[in-house]
């Protein structure tokens, strides 16, 4: 007769609380729902670069973690869903509406059905929840806030709104500084200050420090969420070898003023986690990231595949 099953003599599995934007951030995601048992990830996204477009309410980064760990990302943009038709855009084109942002067939129906149910009354925690059920993902997908908040850029062109700067004038502008309009009157909700309560492990992505993360570091009530959080705390570097594999964060932070290299990065980061990830090319670094008190880790950040996604997941859960 066999007894009782034997107390595991391994430690549990953490609960992980990622910040992220949209595609690193969602690579990043990916690797971590893999490497965690179901429910145990939640993605505290930010919602500054939302917009209307056509009166649909666009979630970019929102969505991009969504159809990443639902397996339906586009691989090559990031973005978007893969094996899209591009047919409502070109008939836009031919009405003269706006299609410089764009949004596919497929894509349509996310903001279509997260639009009609925002208009009914349910808050977008509860759509992101829906979207993710639908689709098949275990993890939470969590808005920062459900307040309006909307990044923009001071730029010489004057302030411009995210996706103005990011999509229509392709990240050409020069970013002077960086505004989050409406985040005082925002509040972190229950769902992302529960998450960073219960999480072990607080992961900051390999997103735009300046317009990815520090929305959602911003955001009333998650700073001290996290000061009174005991998981360990770790924040992966966007930048390597002084270059972001993809985005602006390099040349925000030349125009910002910071050293444009990992280290530049993990000082942004001081005060807020405990590790600093960097990947082996920029190990030469490490001495000067312990100087700031973080504790550094060199592991490969370039997550190219599955398999990348999933070895870095592994290796940040371990401590
Ligand atoms: N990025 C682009 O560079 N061009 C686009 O036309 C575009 C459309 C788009 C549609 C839906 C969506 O969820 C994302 C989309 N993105 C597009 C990406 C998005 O603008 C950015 O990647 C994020 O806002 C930055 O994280």
């Amino acid at each position: 007769m066999s007894g009782p099953p034997e107390p595991s003599a391994e430690k549990p599995e953490p609960r992980c609380a990622l910040l992220s934007g949209g595609v690193g951030g969602a690579r990043l995601a990916e690797g971590l729902h893999r490497a965690l048992p179901p429910g145990h990830l939640s993605v505290l996204t930010n919602t500054g670069d939302d917009f209307e477009l056509l009166g649909l309410r666009v979630c970019p980064d929102l969505d991009t973690v969504l159809y990443t760990l639902a397996g339906r990302a586009d691989p090559d943009r990031g973005w978007g869903l893969q094996d899209e038709t591009w047919h409502c855009l070109q008939a836009l084109e031919e009405l003269g509406a706006p299609s410089w942002f764009r949004l596919g067939d497929r894509d349509l129906a996310t903001h279509l059905v997260r639009t009609e149910a925002l208009n009914r009354g349910r808050s977008l925690t509860g759509v992101m929840d829906d979207l993710a059920r639908a689709l098949g993902v275990a993890a939470r997908i969590l808005p920062m806030c459900e307040e309006a908040v909307r990044t923009r850029l001071r730029t010489r062109a004057g302030l411009l709104d995210f996706q103005d700067y990011f999509v229509r004038r392709g990240q050409r502008d020069r970013v002077l500084g960086v505004e989050f309009a409406g985040i005082g009157q925002a509040r972190g909700t229950r769902e992302v200050l529960e998450a960073l309560e219960q999480a072990d492990l607080v992961v900051l992505a390999p997103s735009n420090p300046f317009v990815s993360i520090a929305p959602i570091l911003q955001v009333p009530g998650v700073r001290r969420a996290l000061q009174e959080s005991r998981a360990r705390k770790l924040a992966v570097s966007p930048i390597l070898g002084g270059r972001a594999l993809k985005g602006p964060a390099a040349a925000m932070l030349e125009s910002l003023g910071h050293e444009v290299s990992a280290l530049g990065v993990a000082r942004l980061y001081v005060g807020w986690v405990d590790e600093f990830v960097l990947d082996p090319v920029d190990a030469p670094l490490a001495p000067a990231v312990a100087e700031l008190g973080l504790l550094p880790r060199v592991l490969p950040t370039v997550m190219s595949g599955p398999p990348e996604r999933l070895a870095l997941a592994r290796a940040l859960i371990t401590p």
